[in-house]
């Protein structure tokens, strides 16, 4: 069976939305860097001691969101999370995934890493402001591209929505309000609802997450 490392409340709750979509067999393994578990064992597997870390059955491990979403979505290519090999619609799901993993999760590590960068409280405020302004330009663009759908690739969920919504969630934690942008919200909502969102969030007790 499939081992699966995650934190709670981070980016690897987008693979953990993707294994529960799929219904697929897995071991969930917890880390915390707070309560110190099972952070070795991950530093093991990953020398960059991040997560998500996927164990296959054949005991392989993979690391990276956008591998293991994809790995995973071929896994059962019945449930459509990611469309066949050399297919149009695989390449736009892809593309979506890249944007959140290059673009838009990258533009939050200034706000979380703030005080890691700079000491100075007026750089800490200009930092933030220009991580802001990125963060509204990339939701800007979502907005607009979710327009007469219901999900970012059209009207199928796809792994990259799983990531999508994981990383938009993030908005509330760094005070970034959505509420304006009326697609985003009811994307957030819709994905928010399916119930192996729901069973994610439920196990990551974060039942909270909409803004
Ligand atoms: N590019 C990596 C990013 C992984 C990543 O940054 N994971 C974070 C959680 S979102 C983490 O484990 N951080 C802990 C650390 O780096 O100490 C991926 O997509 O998997």
């Amino acid at each position: 069976m499939m081992k699966f490392y995650f934190s709670t409340s981070t980016c690897s709750t987008a693979c953990h939305i993707a294994l529960e979509e799929l219904s697929l067999e897995y071991t969930p393994i917890e880390v915390s860097w707070k309560r110190d578990l099972n952070v070795s064992e991950l530093n093991k597997l990953n020398p960059l001691g991040a997560v998500p870390v996927l164990i296959s059955a054949q005991g392989k491990t993979l690391t990276q969101n956008t591998a293991i979403l994809e790995y995973l979505a071929d896994q059962k290519p019945s449930a459509q999370l990611l469309a066949g090999n050399g297919t149009w619609e695989r390449s736009e799901t892809m593309s979506w995934v890249a944007f959140v993993a290059s673009d838009l999760q990258k533009a939050f590590t200034p706000f979380f890493q703030v005080k890691d960068i700079s000491q100075s409280e007026t750089a800490q405020t200009e930092i933030k402001d220009f991580a802001a302004k990125k963060i509204k330009t990339f939701l800007d663009h979502i907005e607009n591209n979710l327009a007469g759908k219901n999900y970012i690739t059209g009207n199928q969920f796809t792994i990259a929505d799983a990531y999508l919504f994981t990383i938009i969630g993030w908005t509330k934690w760094v005070k970034i309000s959505t509420l304006e942008y009326k697609n985003i919200t009811n994307y957030m909502k819709r994905v928010f609802d399916r119930p192996a969102v729901q069973s994610v969030l439920k196990k990551e007790n974060m039942l909270d997450y909409l803004q």
